[in-house]
Parts: C-alpha cells; sequence; structure tokens
C-alpha cells in the first residue's frame, strides 16, 4: 500500500510534535482506572478497548510496557464455551469482541494459545444464506460483520470455513451508485461502512468490484477547510474518519488524493496536550478509541517513529507479516 507523495516534517512551528510519552502514560492509566466514567462505559466494551490501547502502544513502539500474561490469561477467560469471545469475562460472546480478542493475541505472537478450529467455526456460524454475517446468536446483520468475519478468518488462516464468493456477492450489493457502501443493501454510503467494504473485498482479492476513481472521488471529498474528514457529506469532521477514510484511500491507491499535512496538523491538534490521549474534534475529551485512530491515522501519514500499519487488517505491518512470512 504505498503513499505516493511523501511529507516534509522539517518545518519546525508547521507541524507540532506528537506527546508520544503522555499518550503512552493516558493509555496505561485507563487500563489500570476502575472508578471513572469511561472504565464504567467501557465495562461491556473492554476487549475493544484493549484491542484500542494496545494497538496504539505497538504503533508507538511501547508494547513492552504491558504485563503480557495478564493480558493474555484475561483475552482467554473473555472466551464463550462456543469459541466466541465477550467483551468482558462472563459477557455473552459477539463477533465484534471475537476480531479484537484475536486482533490482541496476533498484537502478543501469542494466536497458538487458540483452539482456532473452535474459533473459526463459531465466526463461520454466523454467516447467512444470502452471504451476509450476523453479529451474534440475535441476528443483527451489517457489512462491519462480514469485514469482521472476514479478518479475523483471514488472520487465523481459516477463510476456506465460509463461502467467501457469497460473502464477496452480498458486500456488492451494498454497493450505492455514488461508488460508496452502506450497512445493508440500499443503506446510504458511510465511511465507517466504506472501510469495512473495501477491507473486506481488499482480503477476499475482490478489489476489481469497487470503481477506485469514483469511490475516490467521495472519499476525498470527505476533507474539510480545516484539513480534518467527515464520514459523510455535510456531518462534523472527526479525528477517527482519518482511520476509516485514509485506509480505505490507501487500499484503492488514491490516499494523494487528500491534502496530507492539513490532516495531519488536525490530528495533532486534537491532543490533551497535558494528560495525553486524542479527542475526536479540538478541545473535546479524549478517549481510547480516538486516541487510537489518531495514531493510527498519524502512522498512514509516515509520521516519524511510529510503526508503519496495515490498512485491512488494522494491526501493525510487522505483526501481519509475523504471521503470514514467519512460519
Ligand atoms: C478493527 C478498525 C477495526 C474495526 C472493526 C467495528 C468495525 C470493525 C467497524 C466500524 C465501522 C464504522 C461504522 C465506523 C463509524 C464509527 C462512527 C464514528 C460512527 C458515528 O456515526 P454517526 O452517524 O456519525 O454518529 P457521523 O460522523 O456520520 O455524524
Ligand atoms: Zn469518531
Amino acid at each position: 500500500w504505498p503513499l505516493r507523495n511523501k511529507i516534509k516534517f522539517t518545518m519546525e512551528g508547521q507541524i507540532g510534535d506528537l506527546e508520544v510519552e503522555k499518550h503512552v502514560q493516558y493509555i496505561l492509566s485507563v487500563e489500570k482506572r476502575k472508578d471513572n466514567f469511561e472504565s464504567v462505559v467501557m465495562e461491556h466494551l473492554r476487549m475493544n478497548g484493549a484491542y484500542w490501547g494496545l494497538t496504539t502502544l505497538d504503533l508507538l513502539g511501547k508494547l513492552d510496557m504491558v504485563d503480557e500474561d495478564e493480558i493474555i490469561s484475561w483475552v482467554m477467560e473473555c472466551q464463550h464455551e462456543s469459541g466466541g469471545f465477550g467483551g468482558n469475562v462472563g459477557h455473552d460472546p459477539h463477533i465484534l469482541y471475537t476480531l479484537s480478542a484475536v486482533q490482541v493475541l496476533a498484537l502478543f505472537d501469542k494466536l497458538n494459545v487458540l483452539d482456532i478450529d473452535k474459533v473459526s467455526n463459531y465466526i463461520a456460524g454466523l454467516q447467512n444464506e444470502d452471504g451476509s454475517f450476523s453479529g451474534d446468536m440475535w441476528g443483527e446483520i451489517d457489512t462491519r460483520f462480514s469485514y469482521i468475519a472476514i479478518c479475523s478468518l483471514s488472520l487465523l488462516q481459516r477463510l476456506d470455513k465460509i463461502n467467501v464468493e457469497k460473502a464477496v456477492n452480498y458486500i456488492v450489493s451494498c454497493k450505492n451508485l455514488d461508488g460508496g457502501f452502506g450497512c445493508t443493501p440500499g443503506a446510504e454510503s458511510h465511511a465507517g461502512q466504506i472501510f469495512c467494504c473495501v477491507s473486506a473485498l481488499a482480503l477476499t482479492g475482490s478489489l476489481h468490484h469497487v470503481d477506485k476513481d469514483l469511490l475516490g472521488w467521495w472519499l476525498c471529498e470527505r476533507q474539510v477547510k480545516s484539513g480534518a474528514l467527515n464520514g459523510r457529506p455535510e456531518k462534523l469532521p472527526d479525528v477517527c474518519y482519518s482511520w476509516w477514510v485514509l485506509s480505505s484511500l490507501i487500499m484503492i491507491d488514491r490516499a494523494h488524493w487528500i491534502d496530507k499535512e492539513k490532516l495531519i496538523k488536525f490530528i495533532l491538534d486534537c491532543q490533551d496536550k497535558e494528560n495525553g490521549g486524542i479527542s475526536d474534534r479540538p478541545d473535546d475529551a479524549v478517549d481510547v478509541f480516538h486516541t487510537y485512530f489518531g495514531v493510527a491515522g498519524l502512522a498512514h501519514l509516515e509520521y516519524p517513529g511510529l510503526k508503519a500499519v496495515d490498512p485491512a487488517y488494522a494491526l501493525p505491518v510487522d505483526v501481519v507479516n509475523r504471521i503470514f512470512f514467519s512460519r
């Protein structure tokens, strides 16, 4: 996924600094805190929080600051007898948390602790007759779940457990006239869903279903005057779209259609320079989700000192390479 135009980081004063140490401390403190508002809200999606926080630490080169054994045994405690993972110990399994669990294990090179067939059978069991995927036993269908199923099974090297052709056809049925994708057939294009559909198509070698110029045009139109990106026309910009939009543009080779320097400046402006963390917009409250997407967005923009991140697997490139090239 080569980026075409490199950015110069030498113009002092033009591009501020990434507060690496402060962000590391912020993530470590969120992991530990149990009594504040964010940790109460995060209780049921702690597995996603662990993925966001730990991947950020890895991109910053600081994954060794956490207790790996403690994390791995907590992740495995969240596994349900069905093979799927819950958001926390004792919670119901959902495909959303199952991908995060697989990604966290991948970060630590610990996929071998999994009963791979059990996890992949749980995921494959969520595929419907029309090729779509439900998120859990209750049946909600969304192209987010198609991506999650394909990404997880690809990381586990078990894509053969599902009907890939039908999965791809379902995603293509969610394509709109503007070149984008929605959560179900006929639903409006949204950058988050476009990320899911483009990644799923990339991971299955099916990107020929995307009109790259048409979609690239829609995606680069997401950049507003401040340099930030929004998720659909007329909506407010938000740091997380630096991930959803930019990853999609990279996968279709159109990342050079946006102004990268302006986007870097916007992400850096969303930092809490005192206490660490990144927010959705300047001066809003920070959270782990936007801290991850801010740092991962900067990694896509080749900000110095950050590991490269894979736009489809949403993991550091060295982690992905270790899975596919070292065995
Ligand atoms: C491994 C990176 C990774 C993801 C897992 C959960 C998931 C797969 C993908 C989610 C894709 C998605 C739909 C992202 C959008 C998230 C978001 C900011 C939603 C807000 O929606 P609105 O309607 O926001 O409140 P707008 O910006 O449209 O006003
Ligand atoms: Zn956001």
